[in-house]
């Protein structure tokens, strides 16, 4: 009888939600009348955050009572929480309401994997101030470098009707703490700052607000022009500047919480201050004094570079370092992890820590413009904590990037992180399930960039499928492996960007466009001739390696002791040299390019085994998108290899298997995706 009645309520919960990933990590059941009355969730509070924690614990939580307050003189706990648990009774503190509803996500969080909430004493406080989204998306529903469907933001229908996915998406945000959101593309229509839509934006700053969130613009730095009729965007012009007060003050009208402006400027043929001879500290601190009186915070990117005989590796270093001390307090530069562009694998880019008097931010991607896209399960974790925990040496042994950006090296008025989201109108969000990962992994690190990858992807798994140990250990190392296959399959040993042109999917390290940029094309980044493959950054190349601090100088400059992941981004290597496990340069690249192919077969051998575990569709979702990564594997394996064996002019060692095909028929691969550079 109980059996039937568990299949009856498990076939009814199916039908109410078909497991299509839409409830992400959320997947809460509610509790039911005789649990609710076993407890109490106490709250003195009647503001709408704290209210919604209440509801929340209400609606979820099945252990002891819980009391929440408020305590204004806790101010150290930022917009973190304490929690203590001992003789039956749960009590939650937070310095502000938003405090409240992190550490109910937290209990929350507990409850679904499984912890013991009889005894706890937490105390969270943020690594950053400001943890922030950004989205790519156009004000036509495409979403730039987006591959989950269209944006999520239905322009045309607001501000009058607001999709049920606005609010589902500042519950998935608070629940990881995320609580800045910057709504449409770095490449800004100047259109987003019209009184019609600072009103659709006011609909959504409305419903996010509960949550904790905090909306944000990319605004474009011609918009007096465009919008206002003014002859020019001078920023050093009293008429510019009057344009962009009233503007911000017309926001602000609307949206008294506005957070600010993120600014992509002369950069990609985006215009900016440069156009009118000005700095990018001009045009920055022009807005900057705009948001000032409301509290607002500009995050100016660092993503500068020019087709010039320069390396592009170099570019931001030279145009922001001479700026150092020259911006507003209320300026943050946001600078992409790596010197390039979100590549597999890069190093740091070396302005972390080499402005002491300038705020900095980093940016990562979350969504997978060059990883495959929605199709290859590539967790990110260990690509962010890879930057995070690399040590700038700019004050001494152990100043990373986390710390040169969370405030603990030099003071900045306010902290911030950012991540380019890889979310979408999809069922599940972000066209992978495995995707979902991003978005909470880097969530958790915006919170905390303390915890492990290892950590953080085995509550994503617990709280998204099941809590089994049989599932939760392969899936866990599944996913820590997954950076380095991709690297291994598409770019091992320092390679980048010899991605095929314009939609990034493929391997082209022939590509070449006559009269292209150069900086575009692959053969720029991996150099390969007769004598050898690699970038030389040394002090005989472009000097790139002389922008990093000592030690790190000299280990990047010397071959021998140059990381091996990171050696082709570095120097220029004969196919013969000597790796330190012996085998030559040539060898080794076949051998992590068949790595790469073999890491993502056994993960389809892993995930079959796993079926007993996971529901059809999700399974079946998964196993599909693993078959066009190992296809794709494969094909970048060929596509890089037979290509650099064309110089090399070796063998590809026995032992390996061998390409499966021509070199010439994998160059006439012409993918329709329409996506420009
Ligand atoms: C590159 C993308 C391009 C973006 C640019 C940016 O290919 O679509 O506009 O970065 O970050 O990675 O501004």
């Amino acid at each position: 009888m109980i059996r039937h009645l568990f299949l009856l309520i498990s076939l009814f919960s199916g039908l109410l939600y078909a497991e299509d990933g839409s409830r992400l990590w959320l997947r809460y059941t509610a509790v039911d009348d005789h649990t609710a009355r076993q407890r109490t969730i106490n709250l003195q509070h009647s503001d709408a955050i704290t209210q919604l924690a209440k509801k929340e614990l209400d609606s979820y939580w099945r252990g002891p009572s819980v009391s929440m307050h408020v305590d204004r003189k806790a101010a150290h706990l930022k917009e973190g929480y304490q929690i203590k648990a001992e003789k039956g009774r749960i009590e939650i503190c937070a310095a502000a309401p938003v405090g409240l509803l992190y550490g109910a996500y937290h209990l929350l969080r507990l409850q679904h994997t499984g912890a013991d909430v009889h005894s706890l004493n937490v105390e969270e406080i943020p690594s950053y101030d400001i943890r922030m989204l950004n989205h790519w998306d156009n004000l036509d529903r495409t979403v730039e470098r987006g591959y989950a469907g269209y944006s999520l933001w239905r322009w045309n229908e607001l501000p009058g009707k607001l999709s049920p996915r606005y609010e589902q998406y500042a519950r998935a945000n608070a629940s990881i703490g995320i609580n800045a959101t910057v709504l449409n593309n770095v490449n800004a229509s100047p259109e987003i700052l019209t009184l019609d839509y600072i009103l659709k934006v006011k609909a959504l700053a409305d419903i996010f607000r509960k949550y904790g969130i905090r909306v944000y613009l990319s605004a474009n730095f011609s918009s007096p022009k465009v919008l206002g009729g003014l002859v020019d965007a001078d920023p050093m012009r009293k008429e510019v500047k009057d344009w962009w007060k009233n503007k911000v003050n017309e926001i602000y009208r609307h949206i008294p919480d506005f957070g600010g402006f993120l600014v992509k400027a002369n950069s990609e043929g985006q215009p900016g201050p440069q156009d009118y001879g000005r700095t990018h500290a001009d045009g920055a601190n022009m807005l900057a004094d705009a948001l000032r009186p409301h509290g607002g915070t500009v995050m100016w990117r660092a993503f500068v570079y020019n087709p010039t005989q320069e390396d592009r590796a170099k570019q931001a270093f030279q145009e922001f370092v001479p700026l150092d001390g020259d911006f507003r307090d209320n300026v943050i530069i946001q600078i992409k992890n790596g010197p390039i562009d979100f590549q597999p694998r890069e190093p740091f880019t070396p302005l972390f820590g080499a402005m002491r008097r300038t705020p900095q931010m980093v940016e990562f991607q979350i969504t997978q413009e060059y990883l495959g896209f929605s199709n290859h399960l590539v967790y990110l974790a260990p690509l962010f904590k890879e930057t995070l925990d690399a040590d700038t040496y700019c004050s001494g042994a152990g100043s990373t990037v986390a710390r040169v950006t969370d405030g603990s090296i030099w003071r900045q008025k306010k902290t911030a992180i950012a991540a380019v989201a890889n979310i979408g109108e999809d069922r599940n969000w972000t066209g992978h399930d495995f995707a979902q990962a991003n978005w909470y992994a880097y969530g958790r690190l915006a919170w905390n960039h303390q915890l492990s990858a290892s950590a953080i992807a085995e509550e994503w798994i617990m709280q998204t499928f099941t809590d089994s140990s049989g599932f939760v250990k392969p899936v866990r190392q599944m996913m820590m492996d997954s950076r380095e296959a991709a690297v291994n399959y598409m770019m091992p040993l320092g390679l980048h960007h010899i991605f095929a042109f314009n939609h990034h999917y493929g391997p082209e390290p022939w590509g070449d466009i006559q009269g292209g940029r150069p900086d575009w094309m692959p053969w720029y980044y991996h150099n390969a001739d007769t004598a050898g493959i690699g970038f030389d950054r040394t002090t005989n190349g472009s000097n790139a390696v002389s922008q990093y601090n000592e030690p790190l100088r000299s280990v990047f400059n010397d071959r021998q002791t140059c990381p091996e992941n990171l050696l082709l981004w570095f120097h220029h290597v004969p196919w013969d040299h000597q790796m330190k496990n012996g085998r030559t340069l040539w060898a080794e690249l076949c051998n992590r390019y068949d790595l790469g192919v073999q890491t993502v077969r056994e993960f389809q051998k892993v995930w079959d085994r796993l079926e007993p575990f996971v529901d059809k569709s999700r399974f079946e979702h998964v196993q599909s998108k693993l078959k066009i990564q190992t296809k794709d594997a494969v094909w970048w394996r060929d596509a890089c290899l037979l290509y650099f064996q064309t110089f090399s002019q070796l063998p590809i060692p026995y032992e390996l298997e061998r390409p499966i095909h021509e070199l010439e028929a994998l160059k006439k691969i012409k993918l329709d995706m329409k996506h420009h550079n």
